[in-house]
Protein backbone atom coordinates (compact mmCIF):
# COMPACT_ATOMS: atom_id res chain seq x y z
CA UNK A 1 0.00 0.00 0.00
CA UNK A 2 1.57 3.10 -1.06
CA UNK A 3 0.02 5.60 1.11
CA UNK A 4 1.35 3.49 4.45
CA UNK A 5 4.92 4.63 5.42
CA UNK A 6 6.65 2.76 8.39
CA UNK A 7 10.18 3.98 9.66
CA UNK A 8 12.98 1.89 8.61
CA UNK A 9 13.45 1.14 12.53
CA UNK A 10 10.41 -0.27 13.47
CA UNK A 11 9.94 -2.29 10.04
CA UNK A 12 13.54 -3.83 10.93
CA UNK A 13 11.92 -4.52 14.14
CA UNK A 14 8.64 -5.88 13.14
CA UNK A 15 11.02 -8.64 10.82
CA UNK A 16 13.17 -9.11 13.46
CA UNK A 17 10.16 -9.98 15.92
CA UNK A 18 11.15 -7.09 18.28
CA UNK A 19 8.34 -5.85 20.67
CA UNK A 20 6.75 -2.53 18.74
CA UNK A 21 4.68 -0.33 21.01
CA UNK A 22 2.19 2.04 18.70
CA UNK A 23 1.32 5.80 20.26
CA UNK A 24 -1.38 8.19 18.79
CA UNK A 25 -0.67 12.01 17.77
CA UNK A 26 -3.75 13.57 18.62
CA UNK A 27 -3.09 13.81 22.32
CA UNK A 28 -0.10 15.65 21.63
CA UNK A 29 -1.89 18.21 19.35
CA UNK A 30 -5.18 18.47 20.64
CA UNK A 31 -4.41 17.07 24.06
CA UNK A 32 -1.87 19.37 25.79
CA UNK A 33 -0.68 22.73 25.39
CA UNK A 34 2.89 23.42 23.99
CA UNK A 35 5.98 22.76 24.77
CA UNK A 36 4.56 20.29 27.32
CA UNK A 37 3.17 17.83 24.63
CA UNK A 38 6.33 17.49 23.16
CA UNK A 39 8.11 16.73 25.89
CA UNK A 40 5.60 14.13 26.33
CA UNK A 41 5.95 12.29 23.81
CA UNK A 42 9.70 11.94 23.52
CA UNK A 43 9.61 10.72 27.14
CA UNK A 44 6.84 8.18 26.42
CA UNK A 45 9.05 7.18 23.35
CA UNK A 46 12.14 6.26 26.05
CA UNK A 47 10.27 4.61 28.23
CA UNK A 48 9.20 2.29 26.13
CA UNK A 49 13.01 1.85 24.25
CA UNK A 50 14.06 1.73 28.53
CA UNK A 51 11.60 -1.14 28.59
CA UNK A 52 13.30 -3.12 25.14
CA UNK A 53 10.94 -2.31 22.55
CA UNK A 54 10.13 0.24 19.62
CA UNK A 55 7.88 3.21 19.86
CA UNK A 56 6.00 3.96 16.48
CA UNK A 57 4.20 7.26 16.70
CA UNK A 58 1.37 7.49 14.10
CA UNK A 59 0.16 10.58 12.45
CA UNK A 60 -0.83 11.68 9.07
CA UNK A 61 2.17 13.33 7.43
CA UNK A 62 2.09 14.70 3.89
CA UNK A 63 -0.94 12.35 3.13
CA UNK A 64 1.14 9.56 3.85
CA UNK A 65 -0.29 7.01 7.04
CA UNK A 66 3.26 7.68 8.83
CA UNK A 67 4.00 4.55 11.79
CA UNK A 68 6.79 5.79 13.41
CA UNK A 69 7.58 9.97 13.85
CA UNK A 70 11.43 11.17 13.96
CA UNK A 71 11.87 14.71 16.07
CA UNK A 72 10.64 16.67 12.99
CA UNK A 73 7.35 15.42 12.62
CA UNK A 74 6.76 14.94 16.54
CA UNK A 75 7.92 18.95 16.64
CA UNK A 76 5.56 19.17 13.39
CA UNK A 77 2.35 17.90 15.37
CA UNK A 78 3.67 19.59 19.01
CA UNK A 79 3.70 22.70 17.12
CA UNK A 80 0.88 22.11 14.64
CA UNK A 81 -1.63 21.96 17.92
CA UNK A 82 -5.24 22.94 17.09
CA UNK A 83 -4.20 24.25 13.82
CA UNK A 84 -3.47 20.27 12.90
CA UNK A 85 -6.87 18.20 11.84
CA UNK A 86 -7.72 15.32 14.00
CA UNK A 87 -7.92 12.50 12.18
CA UNK A 88 -10.46 9.84 13.30
CA UNK A 89 -11.20 6.82 10.48
CA UNK A 90 -13.38 8.85 8.30
CA UNK A 91 -11.34 11.73 7.61
CA UNK A 92 -7.83 9.54 6.36
CA UNK A 93 -9.24 9.51 2.92
CA UNK A 94 -9.77 13.27 2.56
CA UNK A 95 -6.02 13.63 3.94
CA UNK A 96 -4.15 11.30 1.66
CA UNK A 97 -6.23 12.51 -1.56
CA UNK A 98 -5.47 16.11 -0.41
CA UNK A 99 -1.78 15.43 0.87
CA UNK A 100 -1.92 16.63 4.13
CA UNK A 101 -1.09 16.30 7.75
CA UNK A 102 -3.17 15.41 11.35
CA UNK A 103 -3.19 14.25 14.48
CA UNK A 104 -5.09 10.96 15.04
CA UNK A 105 -7.52 9.68 17.38
CA UNK A 106 -7.20 5.94 19.22
CA UNK A 107 -9.57 4.76 15.99
CA UNK A 108 -7.27 5.85 13.13
CA UNK A 109 -4.07 5.25 15.14
CA UNK A 110 -5.66 1.67 15.75
CA UNK A 111 -6.73 1.22 12.27
CA UNK A 112 -3.13 2.09 11.22
CA UNK A 113 -1.30 -0.48 13.50
CA UNK A 114 -3.48 -2.83 12.34
CA UNK A 115 -2.64 -1.94 8.57
CA UNK A 116 1.42 -2.31 9.31
CA UNK A 117 0.96 -5.44 11.50
CA UNK A 118 1.15 -3.99 15.31
CA UNK A 119 -0.81 -5.28 18.23
CA UNK A 120 0.09 -2.85 21.10
CA UNK A 121 -0.80 1.00 21.39
CA UNK A 122 -0.41 2.85 24.48
CA UNK A 123 -2.48 6.24 25.00
CA UNK A 124 -4.00 8.09 27.81
CA UNK A 125 -7.62 7.43 27.51
CA UNK A 126 -9.55 6.27 24.67
CA UNK A 127 -13.52 8.19 23.60
CA UNK A 128 -16.52 6.68 24.61
CA UNK A 129 -19.81 7.51 25.01
CA UNK A 130 -20.52 11.14 26.01
CA UNK A 131 -22.73 12.16 28.61
CA UNK A 132 -25.82 13.11 27.19
CA UNK A 133 -25.19 10.78 24.24
CA UNK A 134 -28.84 9.84 24.22
CA UNK A 135 -29.85 13.23 22.88
CA UNK A 136 -26.37 14.07 21.21
CA UNK A 137 -25.32 10.70 20.01
CA UNK A 138 -22.22 11.59 20.46
CA UNK A 139 -20.39 8.61 20.69
CA UNK A 140 -16.22 8.36 19.51
CA UNK A 141 -15.08 6.10 17.04
CA UNK A 142 -12.68 4.85 19.17
CA UNK A 143 -14.89 2.00 19.88
CA UNK A 144 -16.41 1.20 17.14
CA UNK A 145 -12.57 0.74 15.98
CA UNK A 146 -11.98 -1.77 19.38
CA UNK A 147 -14.49 -3.67 17.77
CA UNK A 148 -12.56 -3.99 14.18
CA UNK A 149 -9.07 -3.23 14.58
CA UNK A 150 -6.55 -6.32 15.95
CA UNK A 151 -4.76 -4.32 18.52
CA UNK A 152 -4.81 -4.09 22.41
CA UNK A 153 -5.15 -0.45 23.12
CA UNK A 154 -3.40 0.19 26.84
CA UNK A 155 -5.18 3.29 28.18
CA UNK A 156 -6.02 4.70 31.61
CA UNK A 157 -9.81 3.76 31.45
CA UNK A 158 -11.52 6.18 29.63
CA UNK A 159 -11.68 9.87 30.20
CA UNK A 160 -13.72 10.70 33.03
CA UNK A 161 -15.01 13.78 30.72
CA UNK A 162 -17.66 10.71 29.79
CA UNK A 163 -20.21 8.35 30.54
CA UNK A 164 -18.64 5.54 32.18
CA UNK A 165 -21.32 2.30 32.19
CA UNK A 166 -22.70 3.18 28.74
CA UNK A 167 -18.95 3.27 27.39
CA UNK A 168 -18.96 -0.41 28.92
CA UNK A 169 -22.25 -1.05 27.31
CA UNK A 170 -21.61 -0.44 24.00
CA UNK A 171 -18.05 -2.05 24.26
CA UNK A 172 -19.72 -5.07 25.46
CA UNK A 173 -22.55 -5.22 22.76
CA UNK A 174 -18.74 -4.66 20.23
CA UNK A 175 -17.42 -8.05 22.04
CA UNK A 176 -14.78 -6.10 23.44
CA UNK A 177 -12.89 -7.76 26.46
CA UNK A 178 -12.33 -4.78 28.76
CA UNK A 179 -9.24 -5.53 30.84
CA UNK A 180 -8.21 -4.73 34.30
CA UNK A 181 -4.72 -4.45 34.92
CA UNK A 182 -4.13 -5.24 38.82
CA UNK A 183 -7.77 -3.68 39.13
CA UNK A 184 -11.15 -4.77 39.35
CA UNK A 185 -12.87 -1.92 39.08
CA UNK A 186 -12.75 0.10 35.67
CA UNK A 187 -10.33 3.04 36.26
CA UNK A 188 -11.07 6.88 35.77
CA UNK A 189 -8.21 8.07 33.80
CA UNK A 190 -7.54 11.03 36.64
CA UNK A 191 -8.60 8.83 39.62
CA UNK A 192 -8.08 4.91 40.19
CA UNK A 193 -10.90 3.70 40.21
CA UNK A 194 -14.44 4.31 39.44
CA UNK A 195 -17.61 2.32 40.96
CA UNK A 196 -17.71 0.25 37.42
CA UNK A 197 -16.36 -3.39 37.06
CA UNK A 198 -13.82 -4.51 34.56
CA UNK A 199 -14.52 -7.55 32.12
CA UNK A 200 -12.09 -9.98 33.62
CA UNK A 201 -9.00 -8.68 35.52
CA UNK A 202 -5.31 -9.84 34.70
CA UNK A 203 -2.10 -9.63 37.28
CA UNK A 204 0.82 -9.84 34.57
CA UNK A 205 1.72 -9.14 30.76
CA UNK A 206 1.87 -12.41 30.36
CA UNK A 207 -1.74 -13.10 30.76
CA UNK A 208 -2.60 -10.23 29.01
CA UNK A 209 -0.67 -11.63 25.99
CA UNK A 210 -2.07 -14.93 26.33
CA UNK A 211 -5.47 -13.13 25.83
CA UNK A 212 -4.44 -11.43 22.99
CA UNK A 213 -2.94 -14.58 21.39
CA UNK A 214 -6.09 -16.48 22.18
CA UNK A 215 -8.60 -13.91 20.87
CA UNK A 216 -6.93 -13.69 17.57
CA UNK A 217 -5.96 -17.57 16.99
CA UNK A 218 -10.18 -18.39 17.14
CA UNK A 219 -9.95 -15.78 14.21
CA UNK A 220 -12.25 -12.99 15.89
CA UNK A 221 -12.02 -9.76 14.72
CA UNK A 222 -11.05 -6.68 17.10
CA UNK A 223 -9.22 -6.04 19.87
CA UNK A 224 -8.72 -5.15 23.80
CA UNK A 225 -9.01 -2.69 25.88
CA UNK A 226 -6.50 -3.03 29.06
CA UNK A 227 -7.09 -0.81 31.31
CA UNK A 228 -4.35 0.48 33.51
CA UNK A 229 -4.81 2.30 36.82
CA UNK A 230 -2.89 5.39 37.22
CA UNK A 231 0.06 5.40 39.86
CA UNK A 232 -1.19 5.97 43.53
CA UNK A 233 0.80 9.31 43.69
CA UNK A 234 -0.52 11.06 40.68
CA UNK A 235 -4.26 9.93 41.37
CA UNK A 236 -6.69 13.17 41.48
CA UNK A 237 -9.30 13.18 44.36
CA UNK A 238 -12.82 11.31 42.27
CA UNK A 239 -15.00 14.50 44.17
CA UNK A 240 -12.95 17.38 42.67
CA UNK A 241 -12.43 15.88 39.22
CA UNK A 242 -15.88 15.54 39.11
CA UNK A 243 -16.78 19.02 40.30
CA UNK A 244 -14.59 20.41 37.22
CA UNK A 245 -15.65 18.30 34.74
CA UNK A 246 -19.14 19.28 35.67
CA UNK A 247 -18.30 23.69 35.46
CA UNK A 248 -16.38 22.39 31.82
CA UNK A 249 -19.43 20.82 30.52
CA UNK A 250 -21.82 23.32 31.91
CA UNK A 251 -19.56 26.24 29.96
CA UNK A 252 -19.07 23.76 26.34
CA UNK A 253 -23.11 23.94 26.50
CA UNK A 254 -23.52 27.47 27.01
CA UNK A 255 -20.79 28.09 24.15
CA UNK A 256 -22.62 25.23 22.18
CA UNK A 257 -19.40 23.71 21.09
CA UNK A 258 -20.57 19.94 19.66
CA UNK A 259 -19.09 17.04 17.25
CA UNK A 260 -14.93 16.15 17.77
CA UNK A 261 -14.26 19.81 19.33
CA UNK A 262 -15.70 18.40 22.65
CA UNK A 263 -12.81 16.13 24.13
CA UNK A 264 -10.01 18.87 23.29
CA UNK A 265 -12.76 21.23 24.74
CA UNK A 266 -12.93 19.54 28.14
CA UNK A 267 -9.75 18.60 28.68
CA UNK A 268 -8.26 22.20 28.46
CA UNK A 269 -11.22 23.32 30.36
CA UNK A 270 -10.15 20.80 33.48
CA UNK A 271 -7.07 21.25 33.27
CA UNK A 272 -7.75 25.17 33.96
CA UNK A 273 -9.86 24.50 36.33
CA UNK A 274 -7.31 22.00 38.39
CA UNK A 275 -4.85 24.67 38.24
CA UNK A 276 -2.78 22.18 35.68
CA UNK A 277 -2.29 19.60 38.09
CA UNK A 278 -5.30 17.14 35.53
CA UNK A 279 -2.52 17.84 32.81
CA UNK A 280 0.61 16.44 35.53
CA UNK A 281 -1.75 13.24 36.21
CA UNK A 282 -2.72 12.92 32.26
CA UNK A 283 1.39 13.08 31.76
CA UNK A 284 1.98 10.56 34.87
CA UNK A 285 -0.72 8.37 33.44
CA UNK A 286 0.54 8.01 29.81
CA UNK A 287 4.13 7.16 31.02
CA UNK A 288 2.49 4.71 33.28
CA UNK A 289 0.73 2.67 29.94
CA UNK A 290 3.73 3.21 27.91
CA UNK A 291 5.63 0.75 30.80
CA UNK A 292 2.54 -1.78 30.58
CA UNK A 293 2.05 -1.45 26.83
CA UNK A 294 5.57 -2.76 26.41
CA UNK A 295 6.00 -5.36 28.66
CA UNK A 296 2.94 -6.72 27.00
CA UNK A 297 4.36 -6.25 23.55
CA UNK A 298 7.39 -8.17 24.72
CA UNK A 299 5.68 -11.18 26.27
CA UNK A 300 3.28 -11.08 22.79
CA UNK A 301 6.20 -11.30 20.82
CA UNK A 302 7.52 -14.21 22.77
CA UNK A 303 4.33 -15.61 22.03
CA UNK A 304 4.90 -15.62 18.91
N1 LIG B 1 -7.34 11.07 25.91
C1 LIG B 1 -6.52 12.06 26.33
N2 LIG B 1 -6.23 13.04 25.48
C2 LIG B 1 -6.69 13.04 24.21
C3 LIG B 1 -7.55 11.99 23.76
C4 LIG B 1 -7.82 11.03 24.66
O1 LIG B 1 -6.09 12.08 27.46
O2 LIG B 1 -6.38 13.95 23.47
C5 LIG B 1 -8.02 11.93 22.34
C6 LIG B 1 -7.71 10.54 21.76
O3 LIG B 1 -7.03 10.72 20.55
C7 LIG B 1 -9.08 9.93 21.52
C8 LIG B 1 -9.87 11.15 21.19
O4 LIG B 1 -9.09 8.98 20.49
O5 LIG B 1 -9.41 12.09 22.16
C9 LIG B 1 -11.35 10.90 21.26
O6 LIG B 1 -12.03 11.93 20.60
P1 LIG B 1 -13.57 11.77 20.23
O7 LIG B 1 -14.27 11.74 21.55
O8 LIG B 1 -13.89 12.99 19.42
O9 LIG B 1 -13.71 10.51 19.45
MN1 LIG C 1 -17.46 12.44 19.27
Amino acid sequence: MKALVIRPEVKKALQENIPVVVLESTIIAHGMPYPQNKETALRVEEIIREEGAVPATIAVIGGRLQVGCGPEEIELLARGGEKLPKVSRRDIPYLVSKGLSGATTVAATSLIAALAGIPVFATGGIGGVHRGAETTFDVSADLEELATSKVAVVCAGAKAILDLPKTLEVLETKGVEVIGYRTDLLPAFYSRESDYPVNHRLDTPEEIAALMKAKWNLGLEGGVLVANPIPEEHSLPKEKIEKAIQAALSEMESLGISGNKTTPFLLAKVKEITGGRSLEANIALVYNNARLAARIAKAYSELK
